[in-house]
């Protein structure tokens, strides 16, 4: 597997320099600064790329080239936007760049209500919380019918919840909800946001698959003819947020979206902590189900609770068989390789925990710690390296 790491850009308080120093050897990085529908220029992925380079290291994979809602609804500009699209694609091949992450998530981008929840080794992590969501949902955005999306149970502890809310609280969940996290896409008002929900939960889960089919039957013989491979990423959480529209939560859900589009070129980000979410997604059959369309893996865990709350546990801890995922990861490597086919699958260590050294620091992005992820990525290796020996 080829060891990489998310780098956001050159105001990334982690350098390039640590990069290196923990080992990784690849980089995932986005232009972030290219507004969303825009064409990323070739001359600013060259720019980004030789800075990398400098660096020793390699720009491995893209993450992500956001997609306009315009062309999630296919309402607007979408035509416009698709060509776009297809332009910054030809634009990465030309970079060099093989791999390009990117979400159909309608509104929201991934989404938690906590980001500083609190561990027994007094670290913290990030968590999605049930009983938050539905408190913010019901009682704060107060949407049209939201209660129709919830159990009697979850929305009287939700009201329970919301009575004893300070204000401050209260302005906390609602900028965790739906100002948008790194490298994130999406940022609203109250009243937009509602706006934007309600287009989406008119187009329904049909309507939303089939405009994300359309979209890859436009972008992926463009995707082909540059030797790049589009990789989806799950919807973190894997079920509705204010009953919209979901369509990449589940196993069915992936099957659909690669034999929708069949070519190597239409493949998945096998994110294991927004698929594993889902006590009912089995990460390790995902794998063999996939195979050769997996191009890319964030390795992250969950412990999941009973009412849909999750929060981020250690790499190698909580609900998922990381080591069997790893194996089974490493079984498919394998499998490439006997057919002569050279395709490490980039991994990269998906979020840290914040530890003491960094925790004052006002600069560190949730869940993106030099030192949560720099633990994460030694713990994954060393299983790589042992699952590796073995063989
Ligand atoms: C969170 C990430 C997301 C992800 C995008 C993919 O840490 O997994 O930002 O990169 O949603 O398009």
């Amino acid at each position: 597997m080829l060891e990489t790491w998310r780098w956001f850009d050159s105001n990334d308080p982690i350098s390039l320099k640590k990069i290196a120093q923990a080992g990784a050897s690849g980089i995932v990085s986005s232009l972030n600064e290219i507004p969303t529908g825009d064409v990323w220029p070739l001359d600013n992925l060259l720019v980004r790329k030789s800075m990398i380079e400098e660096a020793g290291l390699t720009w491995d994979v893209v993450e992500s080239i956001p997609v306009h809602n315009d062309i999630k609804t296919r309402t607007g500009d979408f035509e416009k936007l698709i060509e776009n699209y297809k332009q910054s694609i030809v634009n990465v091949g030309n970079a060099g760049i093989k791999y390009v992450c990117y979400n159909f998530m309608p509104v929201v981008d991934w989404t938690r209500t906590n980001l500083d929840y609190l561990l027994e080794n007094t670290g913290s992590a990030l968590r999605f919380d049930m009983v938050d969501f539905v408190a913010y949902d019901v009682y704060i955005l107060c949407r049209k019918n939201a209660s129709a999306s919830y159990s009697d149970e979850l929305i009287a502890e939700a009201k329970a919840y919301f009575e004893r809310m300070s204000e401050e609280q209260v302005s906390m969940l609602e900028s965790n909800i739906i100002a948008g996290l790194p490298g994130g896409e999406g940022s609203y008002t109250r009243e937009t946001i509602k706006a934007a929900i309600e287009e989406f939960i008119a187009l329904g889960e049909d309507g939303l698959r089939a405009n994300l089919i359309k979209f890859l039957a436009e972008i992926v013989p463009v995707a082909e003819s540059v030797g790049v491979n589009m990789c989806i990423h799950p919807d973190d959480p894997p079920f509705s947020l204010f009953g919209l529209p979901r369509v990449v939560s589940t196993q069915d859900d992936v099957r659909k979206i690669l034999s929708g589009i069949d070519s190597q070129s239409n493949g998945l980000t096998l994110c294991a902590g927004s698929f594993g979410a889902r006590g009912d997604n089995n990460l390790e059959d995902m794998v063999k189900e996939f195979g050769s369309k997996i191009h890319f893996v964030h390795l992250r865990n969950v412990v999941r609770e009973d009412n849909g709350s999750f929060y981020e546990a250690e790499h190698l801890d909580g609900d998922n068989d990381m080591v069997g995922l790893i194996d089974a990861l490493l079984q498919e490597e394998s499998k490439r390789r006997e057919k002569g086919i050279n395709m490490p699958i980039p991994m990269r260590p998906d979020h840290g925990h914040l530890l003491e050294d960094e925790s004052a620091s006002p600069n560190v992005k949730p869940g993106y710690s030099y030192l949560g992820r720099l633990k994460g990525l030694a713990e994954l290796r060393g299983v790589i390296h042992a699952l590796s020996y073995r063989k």
